[in-house]
């Protein structure tokens, strides 16, 4: 099965998502909020309280139809109107009181209204010219959903310091795993010309609280091995000042053996001087350009990727000699961790993917320098539509980490099929890891408070291109919205994230809201089930990955097997098997280890299980593959049905655009169905207890 390519859309014409604004018809809310607004008074006139200002009068005048005044003069009408400013400010001052003041960190800010007979004011205030953009988005948004501003008051600070997408962006326009049109900052070897829609994307993420981007793909091949040059510096530069106004910085995906492509060295041997020589030149160049630039994310050892074990180092030489580079401006490596042998033997049963990402960094834990953080993928393998959270985290106490996430659906759909991963998410960042006893969510290692880091965070692989909405699937704007709500605070309702992004996008009818809830926080366990259900995973179509393929990498080098006979499948990770559950702290162990503990959802993942076992349930293990698929693909009538009741109560084209991928999305699921229970069902020979079509 072939993934479908969206149909061409004028590249010039798009939505702005979450952020297209409506009208408000409320008459009472308009009223009461008049005063609080017909006013902007910016109290530090720079260009970014000035973009910032711009920002809240362009979505008033939308919004409500007024246009605000932005005063930037010494005369200021106290009395009516939203003040923006920066901790300090005598003026804000009066305003707080110390443990206020105290509560507002770097990238936080506070929304307080002062109401009485004679004020009517919002006050905006933060420390960094980034908290007063994420704010000001903030007060949009509450305005939007009409919040009442009586008892509007808001502090708010991100929970981890680094919020950052990444790209899979090739120079030529192509997106590595892009499911949504080409590249919105490469075309034919170049960077765009027109950054309109950069700016535009910057907006979103602002409103959204992600503070670096990655523009370029971790593969890094042919013209991007050259974007550190001043081939292209000049028009990165551009790009890192269309960010930066929106208080985002720019990374770059480099080639870690760029000393001999560009440097012309016969090595890239971190431990060589002239390479290290090579590198601090080439940094201080960057930053000659990018004064704020963010640093290099690195995928290096990996899927046919240079690295230091060319030259018999390790991963922690090569990192630490590019953060020694990095060091004097203020950069960090981003390091991953994505490292196996990509070309396995699949007669090879000892070796087991699952492990390596722990077996080759594990051991390095303490040697890494503080601008160094090991970017680890949320399970051993690749981004399945379910995997157990990696033994990484929690693994290395001694090292910064950030968690990925992959918000492009390579796996789970490629935006064709419906997959919301805002309650898979949550779930892994609940994962108690016990590595400092109970409580030791992954969310408290990512967001840097259980191990006391300075760099640490969230980094997700970008779902957007250049098409109409961003996103390919409209609903799959979600993804990227709760990604960002999760980073800026992972303690958050994937339920309030996701409500509240309905709201914003589509409005607040009731049924409206209360459907496309429905749709979202069922759409991950629909696509489980239809597809590889128990932890089992990877039964995609080489290459693509789309569409279903139960042996499509089972001969394969990639190391991701099944191993199904006709009696068993799934492979034995435990401590008597392949040892993987060794890697977990002593609670996870014992309890991945027993078949009869290990969570159900991972069975197949931790387990070689035969076919007629007795899960939970009672049913058998082939039974609940056939029951799951049948239903899986059922219930995809429920998301159309659901679906289809709003019909005329949202934008018609958005309305049909969905309901196309709905359609695509049914015909797919049966197609998984039918493949993988006819695929059980030879294997085995067992038929189904219900009777149901299984073909032959
Ligand atoms: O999942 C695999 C993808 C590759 C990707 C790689 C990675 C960018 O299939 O396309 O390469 O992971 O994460 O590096």
């Amino acid at each position: 099965m072939e993934h479908v390519k969206q149909k061409g859309v004028p590249q010039n014409q798009y939505t702005m998502c979450w952020l297209d604004y409506k009208r408000c018809e409320d008459e009472e809310y308009l009223k009461k909020v008049i005063p609080f607004i017909s006013n902007i008074f910016i109290l530090d006139n720079n260009y970014y309280f000035r973009n910032a200002a711009l920002e809240l009068k362009e979505a008033i005048k939308n919004i409500f139809g007024v246009e605000p005044n932005i005063q930037t003069t010494s005369y200021l009408d106290f009395h009516h109107g939203t003040l923006i400013g920066k901790l300090g400010n005598e003026v804000i001052e009066k305003f707080l009181e110390k443990e206020e003041k105290e509560q507002i960190g770097n990238e936080g800010f506070l929304i307080k209204v002062v109401a009485t007979k004679t004020q009517n004011i919002i006050l905006l205030v933060a420390k960094t010219e980034s908290g007063i953009i994420y704010g000001t988005f903030e007060l949009i948004n509450r305005l939007r959903v009409k919040s009442n501003l009586s008892s509007l008051y808001i502090i708010e600070n991100p929970k981890a310091p680094l919020r950052v997408i990444n790209h899979w962006d090739n120079m030529d326009g192509s997106i590595e795993r892009g499911y949504a049109g080409s590249s919105i900052f490469f075309s034919n070897n170049r960077v765009k010309r027109s950054l309109k829609r950069v700016r535009d994307y910057a907006r979103l993420l602002a409103s959204i609280g992600i503070n670096g981007v990655v523009i370029n793909n971790v593969n890094v091949r042919g013209k991007a091995i050259w974007l550190i040059t001043p081939k292209y510096l000049p028009e990165l530069s551009e790009i890192a000042e269309t960010f930066r106004l929106y208080g985002i910085k720019l990374y770059i995906s480099i080639n870690f053996a760029s000393p001999i492509y560009i440097g012309g060295l016969s090595t890239a041997d971190p431990l060589d001087p002239d390479v290290f020589k090579w590198w601090q030149e080439t940094v201080k160049t960057i930053y000659s350009y990018i004064p704020d630039f963010g640093g290099f994310l690195v995928k290096a050892d990996s899927e046919f990727n240079p690295g230091p074990y060319v030259y018999g180092r390790s991963h922690a030489d090569g990192a630490n000699m590019l953060a020694k580079a990095l060091l004097p401006y203020g950069g960090v490596v981003i390091w991953r961790a994505f490292v196996y042998n990509c070309l396995q033997d699949w007669r090879d049963t000892k070796t087991d993917r699952a492990k390596a990402a722990y077996e080759n960094f594990k051991p390095l834990d303490g040697e890494f320098l503080d601008n160094v953080v090991l970017q680890v993928k949320y399970g051993p393998m690749d981004f399945q539509v379910r995997e157990p959270v990696s033994p990484l985290f929690g693994g290395m106490e001694k090292t910064n980490q950030m968690i990925e996430l992959q918000i492009t659906q390579e796996y789970t759909g490629q935006q064709i099929h419906l997959c919301y991963l805002g309650t898979l998410w949550k779930e892994i960042l609940e994962f108690d890891t016990y590595c400092k006893g109970k409580g030791s969510y992954v969310k408290r290692i990512v967001d840097g408070s259980l191990f006391g880091w300075k760099y640490c965070g969230f980094a997700g692989v970008s779902n957007i291109g250049s098409s109409i909405n961003w996103t390919g699937h409209d609903l799959a704007q979600a993804n990227l919205w709760t990604f960002g709500k999760l980073a800026w605070n992972p303690d958050g309702s994937v339920e309030g994230i996701a409500k509240e992004w309905i709201l914003l996008t589509f409005g607040d009818d009731k049924k409206v809201v209360e459907n496309i809830l429905w749709i979202l926080l069922n759409s991950h366990r629909i696509y489980e089930k239809y597809t590889t259900p128990l932890g089992l995973g990877w039964m995609v179509n080489p290459g693509h990955h789309y569409g279903p393929n139960p042996e499509g990498y089972e001969y394969s080098k990639w190391g991701t097997y099944h191993r199904a006979d006709t009696k068993a499948i799934g492979v034995d990770r435990t401590s008597k098997g392949t040892g993987y559950t060794l890697q977990y702290h002593p609670h996870w162990q014992k309890i991945f280890d027993d078949i009869e503990k290990c969570p159900e959802n991972l069975l197949l993942f931790f387990h070689r299980v035969p076919y007629t076992h007795r899960l939970k349930s009672g049913k058998t293990l082939i039974q609940f593959m056939y029951d799951s698929h049948f239903e899986g693909a059922e219930e995809v009538d429920v998301l159309i049905q659901k679906w289809e009741e709003l019909r005329g109560k949202i934008d018609e084209d958005i309305f049909n655009r969905v309901s196309e991928r709905l359609k695509m999305q049914k015909e797919h699921a049966i197609e998984w169905r039918d493949v993988i229970n006819t695929y059980f069902y030879r294997k085995t020979g067992i038929p189904d207890e219900k009777g149901r079509l299984i073909y032959p």
